[in-house]
């Protein structure tokens, strides 16, 4: 680089450094850069000067260093013309995220029945056969697993508790709720979880949640069961529904229900406009099963059934959910597709 060639440079960027540029930062590599700053070049120069010329040139170079050092400062400080911020302006809106759907119906659940003084507790998903099926009054080879499709695991089995299943149901934590309160009642837990079948439809899934409620203490009846039925269709689906219990089977339940809620759309007539409602047609909707805890499994709990009794039910937080006023979801698995323009709307 020849001397007058440095010193264009360092007119240029005088200029360029007064008028406040938007990019000091590279001025600042291009005039000290380690390698091919300017300067680092400049001071090469120096070398080919005579040693009478070198003291005067090395404090000229010095001063101007000084001079682009507290110009680039000075620009570095100062607010770019082009980028100015308005501090009265609103802020952007950003999405804000919220809690799914699940998740909603789920915290509603458990603070309607925490409310009445059950406990959450929550059991494994991945279970033994032995708190699935056979402490349930199921044991093995009995036809009546067949409904429950269950997913074996490709596990070894353990010498007690048979083999490891994905549970097919929340009763699974009756008899362990049992052990954890040392057989000793009052018992009044609520059992939120997933669950799992080989199941896939409109109104199935593989993957699903239920709660499980299990009430034992002395002289509980099915008079207790059907008022926390109704006092549930009451909070969570409005003052005007209504619930019902047929009749049904279960191994683990005696006498055992199936528990239907009034249809929302309809008020539970099964008629809309003088015809048939097409949502329920018939006034209602089945949520899940219930009924009176089965002598058996009160003893596979360590609970003697000649002093206590209890009742349990069981439903799908899906299918109860889906049954909101408003909602009446046709597909469940809706709620499993994570699509934003869905979700969103709850
Ligand atoms: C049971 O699972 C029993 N354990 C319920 C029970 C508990 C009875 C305590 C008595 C005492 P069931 O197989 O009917 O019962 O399932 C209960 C509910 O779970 C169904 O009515 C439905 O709401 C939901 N459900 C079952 N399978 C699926 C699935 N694949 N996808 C979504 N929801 C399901």
């Amino acid at each position: 680089m020849k001397t007058d060639t440095f010193a264009q440079h360092i007119t240029n960027i005088r200029q360029k450094l007064t008028q406040a540029p938007n990019e000091p930062e590279e001025l600042r590599i291009f005039l000290f850069g380690k390698k091919q700053g300017l300067f680092s070049e400049a001071a090469s120069l120096l070398r080919e000067l005579s040693p009478e010329e070198k003291p005067a040139a090395g404090q000229k170079l010095q001063e101007l260093r000084e001079e682009m050092e507290t110009l680039l400062t000075e620009a570095e400080n100062t607010p770019s013309k082009t980028e100015w911020l308005d501090p009265t302006l609103p802020a952007a809106d950003r999405p804000v995220g919220r809690l799914h759907p699940l998740s909603q119906a789920i915290n509603e659940i458990t603070d309607i029945f925490e409310k009445i003084g059950f406990t959450r507790v929550r059991y494994p998903e991945v279970e033994w056969d032995h708190y699935a099926f056979e402490a349930l009054n199921m044991p093995s080879n009995h036809p009546a697993r067949d409904e429950w499709e269950t997913f074996f695991m490709n596990a070894p089995e353990h010498s007690q508790l048979g083999k490891m299943v994905l549970t097919p149901h929340t009763s699974n934590g009756q008899v362990r709720e049992m052990e954890r309160l040392n057989s000793e009642p009052p018992i009044r837990m609520i059992n939120i979880g997933r669950t799992y079948r080989r199941q896939q439809d409109v109104t199935h899934t593989q993957m699903f949640h239920q709660f499980e409620g299990l009430v034992v203490d002395k002289n509980i009846t099915i008079q207790h069961l059907k008022g926390t039925i109704d006092h549930f269709a009451k909070e969570f689906y409005g003052p005007d529904s209504k619930s019902r219990i047929r009749p049904f089977h279960f191994k683990f339940t005696e006498p055992s229900f199936e528990i239907d809620f009034s249809c929302t759309i309809c008020k539970g007539t099964g008629q809309l406009n003088g015809e048939t409602c097409r949502f329920c047609k018939s006034g209602w909707h089945e949520v899940g099963g219930a009924g009176m805890v089965h002598p058996n499994v009160l003893r596979a709990g360590g609970i003697d059934p000649e002093k206590y009794t209890g009742f349990a039910f069981g439903w799908g937080v899906e299918r109860t959910y889906a049954l909101r006023p408003g909602l009446h979801l046709d597909d469940i698995r809706l709620l499993f597709t994570a699509d934003p323009r869905f979700l969103e709307q709850f």
